[in-house]
């Protein structure tokens, strides 16, 4: 590392890798060199994070802001001024037709933690409108709600990862970590080298899997009835930690007996796991003096994520793995800013400091900071899915910074459709995503290494991304199109561009909430590789790990909810025989919109696949490479065919990161969890066929 390199972070994942950037004398302008001293990742870097530069060239990105001058018309390019202004305009004609309600706003977990506090405060002060929310809510939304109901807080990991290695056994339930956050993967290798053991459950044998002691394949959507039985073999085989559910829980009988109606044989019959494997689930698990449960997306994307999560939060409490060192539960949450996104406004029922919009007490405080009337403050808006369907009806324009909807969302082509018919969209970004590309007027913005702000990793580790290289002339960071939106709309103070700024009014706006962020400062990042919230003053060391005196409940204990299985939204029948699960692939990010312009990453995962096991092959006459139509209830996707027997046959897999006629949206399920507003991306049924036979 050079003096000039500048010590920084990745801009996509969770997992927020340390880099450090160098000048460069071409064009993008820096490149990535190794930071070995940053702790998580010790210097090693996924493809995505290495190439992440390529995204910061002129010839892939925007440069200026783009206006759509006549309905129908094309985008053409346009002044600051101009853009603004019409942005201005678009959103103060709506809320001034048909109310504040009519204006909606749509961020995204991947907005650093000043941007996020700012769009929310932007929202409720300057448009007026309960209806904001973000991408979020189609990530971890069921894992927070259950923290919350179970621990009566929710940060993805109360421990670091480097605790991961020095506990007895884990189970990672549908997290496909080797492609999802490469570098973390060596915590589990850790593990096993210390003698630990890996059980890993997903209906697929993924590079993660095959890491595992024991692999549980269980059929899409089934993870409830799994959680249920291994933890009714738990009481059958007299493991229950009585001590620790007596002195640190609440709630157990009705959990007991609810897990009780989950016999292991009606288990196996629901999951397809047989119950050998979950007897020896719980041998592993029980025997080893200590123990971790981490989710990802696999059991939290489904109809019931919520329910799902809680029971295997009650499974982490029966046996006495949770609240103590080297033992819990844990979320690993997905965007580069998951955890700290969740936490400063951008949720429909959310304050700063993760507290509740509908809480006197919060309201009181936030409006303090922001020097507003607390009464003037909306109410709890409608949530991502529900937003993005209402558009076109009952909200009538939307502001839309860090997602790609149409590519994204689930039952795309209908929420494609209602972007359509929306009277106005601005949409900021770095790229001409494919939402971008149906805006009215489409805004520019700086990125990670352009521009200064903090994020809050996996681990719930405030972090300091910092700039390396200034943007391309006629490029501006997000919180200047906010400042400049504002002062349009008659407020000139209360947006600073300065994300140093921001993120002082922050630490004071977060004061006292759960997630207290007040003894942060961007010094003390930068000199503690990163502090750990709740973190409530200059002298506090900040917070590693939680709940190891007591949970974040009112009385200390944590809750038992006792929950029962239920079959998904979605199940197969005559006419759509087969499952179908989505998910990622290692060299594509997201909706794609940043990785599809990285030569690299597209020489290696050039585009969409359905992934099927050879029986299922040889039943439809499919060979390798075949293009397959895969239709659901809701639509059709097209992708070649790959073979492999690594997937049950009964399920198909498709990655969402395309657009086009393979876009894996196009299929999914937007029936919603109860709880948390969670789409169903995870299982629906589908009908597989070749095409052109
Ligand atoms: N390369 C890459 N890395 C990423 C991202 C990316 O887009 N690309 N995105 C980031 C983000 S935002 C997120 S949220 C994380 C997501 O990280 P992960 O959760 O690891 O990713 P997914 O591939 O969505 O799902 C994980 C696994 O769930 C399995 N699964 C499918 N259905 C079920 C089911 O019913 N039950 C169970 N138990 N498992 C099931 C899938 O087979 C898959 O292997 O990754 C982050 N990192
Ligand atoms: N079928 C299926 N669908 C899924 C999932 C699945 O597993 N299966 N997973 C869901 C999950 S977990 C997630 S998180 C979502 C994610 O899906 P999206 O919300 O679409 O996420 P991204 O593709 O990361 O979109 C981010 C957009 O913001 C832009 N951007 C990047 N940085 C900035 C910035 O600083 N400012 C601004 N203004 N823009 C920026 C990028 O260029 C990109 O266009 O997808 C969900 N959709
Ligand atoms: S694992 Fe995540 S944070 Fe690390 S380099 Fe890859 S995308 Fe970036
Ligand atoms: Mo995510």
């Amino acid at each position: 590392m050079t003096d000039a390199a500048v010590p920084t972070h990745c801009p996509y994942c969770a997992l927020q890798c340390g880099m450090s950037l160098r000048p460069t004398a071409d064009e993008p302008g820096v490149e990535v060199v190794e930071r070995a001293d940053f702790p998580v990742n010790r210097g090693a870097l996924c493809g995505k994070g290495r190439t992440a530069p390529a995204v910061l060239s002129s010839r892939v990105r925007l440069t200026e802001p783009l206006v759509r001058r006549s309905p129908g018309g094309p985008l053409e390019p346009a002044g600051w001024d101009e853009a603004l202004g019409a942005v201005a305009a678009g959103l103060a004609r709506t809320r001034a037709e048909h109310g504040p309600d009519a204006v909606g706003v749509f961020g995204g977990g991947g907005l650093t933690n000043e941007k996020a506090y700012a769009l929310g405060k932007f929202a409720r002060v300057v448009l007026g409108t309960s209806q904001i929310d973000y991408n979020g809510r189609f990530c971890m939304s069921s894992a927070a709600a259950a923290h919350q109901r179970a621990f009566g807080l929710d940060r993805g990991l109360p421990f670091p990862l480097a605790d991961i290695p020095r506990t007895g056994c884990v189970i990672l339930v549908g997290s496909n970590l080797a492609e999802t956050m490469p570098p973390a993967l060596r915590y589990l290798t850790e593990l096993r080298e210390n003698g630990g053991t890996l059980i890993v459950v997903d209906p697929r044998r993924t590079r993660t899997a095959e890491q595992a002691d024991l692999h549980l394949a269980p059929r899409p959507g089934t993870d409830l009835a799994l959680a249920l039985g291994v933890l009714h073999l738990v009481v059958a085989q007299g493991r229950t930690d009585e001590e620790f559910v007596r002195e640190r829980t609440a709630g157990w009988p009705e959990a007991r007996a609810a897990a009780m109606a989950h016999w292991p044989e009606h288990v196996e019959r629901v999951t397809g796991v047989p119950v050998p494997q979950l007897r020896e689930a719980v041998r592993m698990f029980c025997d080893a003096p200590t123990g971790m449960v981490l989710t990802a997306r696999g059991p939290e994307q489904q109809s019931k994520g919520t329910d799902t999560v809680g029971a295997w939060i009650n499974f982490c409490l029966a046996t006495g793995r949770a609240g103590r060192p080297l033992s819990g539960y844990g979320c690993l949450t997905g965007q580069g800013n998951g955890q700290g996104g969740r936490e400063h406004g951008q949720k429909a029922d959310q304050l700063p400091g993760y507290r509740k919009l509908t809480d006197p007490a919060a309201r009181e405080h936030v409006a303090r900071v922001w020097g507003v009337d607390p009464d003037g403050l909306p109410g709890p808006g409608r949530s991502a899915y529900e937003l993005l369907d209402a558009l076109g009806g009952e909200v009538r324009s939307l502001l839309l910074m860090g997602s790609n909807p149409v590519v994204s969302a689930p039952r795309a082509a209908h929420i494609e459709g209602r972007l359509r018919s929306l009277d106005f969209l601005a949409v900021a970004d770095v790229v001409l995503s494919e939402t971008a590309a149906l805006a009215d007027v489409v805004l520019p913005v700086a990125q990670w290494a352009e521009e200064t702000g903090t994020t809050t990793s996996v681990e719930g580790r405030v972090l300091l991304r910092r700039r390396a290289l200034g943007p391309p002339a006629g490029v501006r960071s997000d919180l200047q199109v906010l400042h400049g939106l504002a002062g349009l709309l008659g407020h000139e103070k209360g947006f600073p561009a300065d994300p140093e700024e921001v993120f002082e009014e922050l630490r004071r706006a977060s004061e006292g909430g759960p997630a207290d962020y007040s003894g942060i400062t961007y010094r003390r990042i930068a000199a503690e590789d990163g502090v750990f919230w709740p973190c409530p003053g200059e002298g506090h060391p900040g917070t590693p790990r939680l709940f190891l005196d007591r949970f974040a409940t009112d009385d200390g204990r944590a809750r038992f909810v006792p929950v029962v299985h239920r079959p998904a939204a979605e199940e197969t029948d005559a006419e759509y025989p087969v499952l179908l699960t989505t998910g990622r692939v290692v060299s594509q990010y997201q909706s794609g919109a940043q990785t599809r312009r990285v030569d690299e990453l597209n020489a290696a995962a050039p585009g969409p696949f359905v992934e099927l096991h050879p029986r299922l092959a040889e039943r439809l006459g499919v060979s390798e490479g075949d293009r397959l139509a895969v239709v659901s209830r809701r639509g059709r996707a097209v992708a070649p065919a790959r073979i492999t027997t690594a997937i049950r046959a009964d399920t198909v897999f498709m990655p969402f990161h395309w657009p086009g006629e393979g876009r894996a949206n196009n299929l999914t399920n937007p029936a919603l969890d109860p709880t948390s507003r969670m789409p169903e991306f995870k299982v629906c049924a589908v009908r597989v066929e070749r095409v052109g036979v």
